[in-house]
C-alpha cells in the first residue's frame, strides 16, 4: 500500500462532516483521529466515517497521535488556541475560515507557525468553485481584455441558521462568515485590493450580527469591484449558495448567472454560453453541493502543497490579506469612510 499521510480533524460539527467526506475523496490521506469538546459528537463522527480514534481534548490527541497534519473545523474563537497548539506540537495545520476574530490574533497565528516551522493553510473554498475557476480562466486567457469593473453578488434568503445556529450568535456575522469568501474571491480574480468602503445593515431581528453588507473595493490594478452580500433577501429566485457575477473588460464581459451558466460577450463577436457545472458527490448536501464540491478541490490543493507536489493557494500568509479586508470592512462601516490596505 502507498504511504498514507496521517490527518487528525478537530471539530465535529455540521460542516466537519462534509469536509471529512471530502478528505475521503483523496488518495493518500488517512484520517487517524477526530476530536470535539463534545465527546458524543467526536464518537459519532468517528463511527460515521470509520475513524479509529476519537478525543474530547486536543491536548490528548497531540499527546497520543502523530498526525502529519491537522484540519481545524471548529468555532472561530477556538481557531487561535488550536493553531498555537498544533504549532507547538510541530504539526502542519489547516484552519477553517475566518482565521480569527481580530487582525492581531491572525498575525500571531501566522508568526507562531513560521517560528515552529510548520505549514499553515486556511480552508478557503469559494475560489475553488467550478464556475469561479472558469471565469478566472476566461480573464487570464484575455477573452475580455483588461477588466475594469465587476459586481459579485451573494444575496439570499436561505435559512442558513437552521444548520449553523452558531452563526446567529456572532456579533459580526455576514462579513466574517460569508463576506470573507467573496473578498477572497475578488482577490483571486483581480489581485490584491488597495482600498475598501463598506456599509452594513442588520435586517433580521433574531440574530446578533449584521446580515447585509455592500462593499466597494479598489483593486491595486485599478479594477472597481462591488461586492454585495445578504442573508435578508427575499427574491423571486433563491440562488444560495451561488455567487453571481458581472465582470467587464475593455474587450468584453463575463456574466455568471444562476445555475453556473456563464455568458461570455466579446466585442464584435457576440455572446456565447458556457456551462460550468461542478462535479457531483453522493455525500454532498444538495443545498450546498456547489460548495461541497469545492471543498474537495480546496483540500486537494492544500494536500498537494503539504506533500511537496505544488505550491498551495490558500496559505495563511496569503489569507492575511483577505482577513485585513474583513476587518477594514467593519471599520469602514463604523467610520463611514474608505480605508486603505496595508498589505
Ligand atoms: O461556507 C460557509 O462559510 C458557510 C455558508 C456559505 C453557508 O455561509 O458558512
Amino acid at each position: 500500500m502507498d504511504k498514507q499521510t496521517k490527518l487528525a480533524v478537530i471539530g465535529c460539527g455540521f460542516w466537519a462532516q462534509y469536509q471529512i467526506s471530502a478528505w475521503k475523496e483523496l488518495h493518500g490521506v488517512e484520517i487517524v483521529a477526530v476530536c470535539d469538546s463534545d465527546h458524543i459528537k467526536a464518537e459519532k463522527t468517528a463511527s460515521r466515517h470509520g475513524v479509529k480514534n476519537h478525543y474530547a481534548d486536543p491536548a490528548k490527541l497531540f499527546a497520543n497521535e502523530t498526525p502529519d497534519f491537522v484540519d481545524i473545523i471548529s468555532s472561530i474563537p477556538s481557531h487561535a488556541p488550536l493553531v498555537h497548539q498544533a504549532a507547538a506540537a510541530g504539526v502542519d495545520v489547516i484552519c477553517q475560515k475566518p482565521m480569527a476574530e481580530d487582525f492581531d490574533t491572525c498575525k500571531e497565528m501566522v508568526a507562531a507557525c513560521k517560528k515552529a516551522g510548520v505549514s499553515f493553510f486556511i480552508h478557503e473554498n469559494f475560489r475553488w468553485q467550478t464556475p469561479v475557476r472558469t471565469c478566472k480562466q476566461l480573464i487570464d486567457d484575455g477573452k475580455i481584455g483588461k477588466p475594469f469593473k465587476a459586481r459579485l453578488t451573494f444575496c439570499s434568503g436561505f435559512p442558513v441558521f437552521d444548520n449553523q445556529p452558531a452563526l446567529a450568535e456572532l456579533d459580526r456575522f455576514i462579513i466574517s462568515d460569508l463576506g470573507v469568501h467573496i473578498l477572497d474571491m475578488s482577490r483571486f480574480l483581480f489581485g490584491d485590493a488597495a482600498a475598501i468602503y463598506c456599509q452594513t445593515q442588520k435586517i433580521n431581528p433574531s440574530i446578533k450580527g449584521e446580515d447585509v453588507a455592500n462593499m466597494l473595493l479598489t483593486m491595486k490594478n485599478g479594477v472597481n469591484c462591488f461586492i454585495e452580500v445578504s442573508y435578508a433577501s427575499k427574491l423571486e429566485q433563491e440562488t444560495f449558495p451561488q455567487t453571481l457575477m458581472l465582470i467587464e473588460g475593455t474587450e468584453g464581459s463575463i456574466r455568471l448567472d444562476f445555475n453556473h451558466t456563464i455568458t461570455l460577450t466579446r466585442s464584435g463577436q457576440g455572446s456565447k454560453k458556457i456551462q460550468a457545472d461542478p462535479p457531483q458527490y453522493p455525500w454532498a448536501d444538495p443545498d450546498y453541493a456547489l460548495i461541497h464540491s469545492s471543498v474537495v478541490d480546496c483540500n486537494r490543493n492544500i494536500f498537494g502543497a503539504l506533500t511537496g507536489k505544488h505550491s498551495g493557494e490558500t496559505t495563511a500568509d496569503d489569507n492575511l490579506k483577505t482577513m485585513e479586508l474583513v476587518f477594514l470592512a467593519y471599520e469602514s462601516a463604523e467610520k463611514n469612510q474608505a480605508l486603505s490596505t496595508s498589505l
